[in-house]
């Protein structure tokens, strides 16, 4: 096949049009899984984590719709069994490990590389994710992490890194990282200051503070007189008509750690109200 034209003929021959479609540039340096929407502008957003107590990804903000990094984490105090994460691949992987990072980028546990799902025990090959069967992302809610290091030891609270590593099924590739910044925040927030006071219309308020560090402050529950009130979250004060004899508050942060306060008017006892 000859695509330039030669000779005498050449005036008289009609111009042909091909498509054609190729690539120039390195085959192995476009980004293997989509980017997490926690660090950037993603096509998807499914890269993130996830755990089992809401229905959105950890650190999504609904009013917003933005991530909020300081608010991913976990606890081992908490009553969630821990993080875990779906991502989109863009591309035919080879591998796909998972790992956790501490802040100086030293890995302190090895979540795995699927190679249970391969009968030889290699990494399992991820295909790319194809949206147009509505195939968007792969998750994995049976893998979980909750603060352990490689000895199954719960790491002291601080930042860390969900790191997933990908290599792309190509000769040569080298590992793409994506890392979601993650907490370990043990420690339950402090409710302190419990005030109740007798508004002019005769109702009451009860106030409260909260002192926390970690993941941020979520909201309470208060029990009144040993019954449940719901509260907006991040509230810090209830309203009631009911004269407050005894009041429960539990304060949640994100990572889901509970700390608990009782008040009395007299001298009576904080009977546990769960
Ligand atoms: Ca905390």
């Amino acid at each position: 096949m000859r695509f330039v034209p030669k000779g005498s003929s050449v005036k008289e021959l009609s111009t042909l049009t091909i498509p054609y479609m190729g690539f120039y540039g390195e085959w192995d340096a476009l980004a293997n899984i989509d980017e997490s929407p926690v660090n950037g502008d993603p096509f998807l957003g499914y890269t993130v984590l996830w755990n089992d107590m809401l229905n959105l990804p950890i650190g999504y903000d609904s009013m917003t719709g933005t991530f909020d990094a300081e608010k991913i984490g976990v606890s081992h105090r908490s009553i969630s069994s821990g993080a875990y994460p779906s991502f989109t691949a863009f591309r035919n992987l080879k591998e796909m490990s998972l790992s956790i990072q501490d802040q100086n980028g030293n890995t302190v546990r090895e979540i795995g590389n699927f190679s249970e799902f391969t009968a030889d025990g290699t990494p399992y090959p991820f295909r790319k994710n194809i949206m147009s069967y509505r195939d968007y992302s792969y998750s994995f809610d049976s893998i979980t992490w909750n603060s352990i290091d490689h000895n199954g030891d719960n790491l002291p609270d601080g930042q860390y890194y969900y790191v997933y590593t990908s290599t792309l099924n190509y000769e040569g590739a080298k590992p793409q990282t994506t890392k979601i910044p993650i907490k370990v925040d043990s420690i339950a927030p402090v409710v302190k200051d419990v005030k109740v006071e007798e508004q002019q219309d005769g109702k009451y308020k009860i106030k409260w503070d909260v002192e926390e560090n970690g993941t941020g402050y979520l909201g309470s529950m208060i029990w009144v007189n040993g019954s449940y009130k719901s509260l907006p979250d991040n509230a810090k004060e209830y309203i009631t008509a009911e004269k407050p004899e005894i009041a429960m508050i539990s304060a949640v942060d994100e990572a889901r750690n509970v700390g608990r306060i009782c008040w009395k008017r007299r001298l009576a006892a904080c009977r546990s109200v769960y």
